[in-house]
């Protein structure tokens, strides 16, 4: 069967699967084709395999809306952090010199990058919208280089199914699929709006996720981690947070 009539296949299924009998065959046809999420279990599980499912056979490739220029929104914006941590200000003391993202799990060759040898890979810019689940958004200009070229340069191993996220932040990490984590518009980025990546805005280094909310957007990354199961990373929030 060729892709596009086995989409339209799967979708009809889902359809009237979610119409007809309910939302668990609806998800049992989901699991039959990969399209799961990690957190379908428990009350919100068949919802979110739903969202997930019609996402992921409609939106898999597509990219998010980039703006121009001048849709750039202005400062303030509301949410700025900073990781509170002397190991830190230490690191930033240096000019990030000693900053590391390591990359390892289910890849050839594990990896660990300084700054500079992120900068050396491939460089794209894009201007698009965070928006938080709280309600509020910005547009804005990120430079980086896109996840699959880290990837692709350790090798990733078939059987990898996700990527984890870790942040310099104690306890705050997040989890993309193999479909985000490819898509060129998931950026490993170290430059916003013209200027270093300041840190309140995740500098040096924050992976941005532009097809989902902004929580996805994990600050000060330091570790990913390639794996096949999500088990041990649980989040709080939903998982798949595409918009
Ligand atoms: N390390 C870290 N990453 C984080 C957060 C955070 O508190 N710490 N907040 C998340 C949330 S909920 C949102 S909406 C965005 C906000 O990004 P901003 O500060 O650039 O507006 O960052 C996300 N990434
Ligand atoms: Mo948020």
């Amino acid at each position: 069967m060729s892709g596009i009539s086995r989409r339209t296949v799967i979708s009809r299924g889902l359809a009237a699967a979610a119409g007809l009998s309910g939302l668990a065959l609806a998800e049992r046809i989901a699991d039959r084709f990969g399209l799961v999420p990690p957190d379908h279990g428990g009350i919100y599980g068949p919802g979110e395999t739903l969202t997930y499912a019609a996402h992921r056979l409609i939106t898999r490739h597509s990219p998010t809306r980039e703006f121009s220029r001048a849709q750039i929104s202005k400062p303030p914006f509301p949410n700025e952090t900073m990781p509170p941590t002397d190991a830190f200000n230490r690191l930033q003391a240096g000019g990030f010199k000693d900053w590391r993202l390591s990359i390892d799990g289910l890849v050839a060759h594990p990896a660990s990058l300084s700054l500079d040898d992120v900068k050396r890979l491939p460089v794209r810019s894009q201007i698009t919208q965070i928006a938080c689940e709280e309600g509020w958004s910005y547009v804005a200009e990120w430079v980086g280089t896109p996840l699959v070229e880290i990837l692709n340069a350790v090798g990733v191993l078939p059987q990898a199914r996700y990527v984890v996220y870790f942040s310099f932040q104690p306890d705050w990490s997040d989890s993309i699929d193999m479909a985000d984590a490819l898509h060129p518009q998931t950026l490993v980025t170290y430059a916003m709006n013209g200027g270093d990546l300041p840190v309140p805005f995740g500098g040096p280094v924050r992976l941005r996720v532009p097809r989902q909310l902004g929580y996805k957007s994990v600050k000060y990354i330091t570790r990913m981690t390639v794996t096949d199961r999500l088990k041990p990373f649980e989040g709080s929030y939903a998982w798949y947070a595409g918009i």
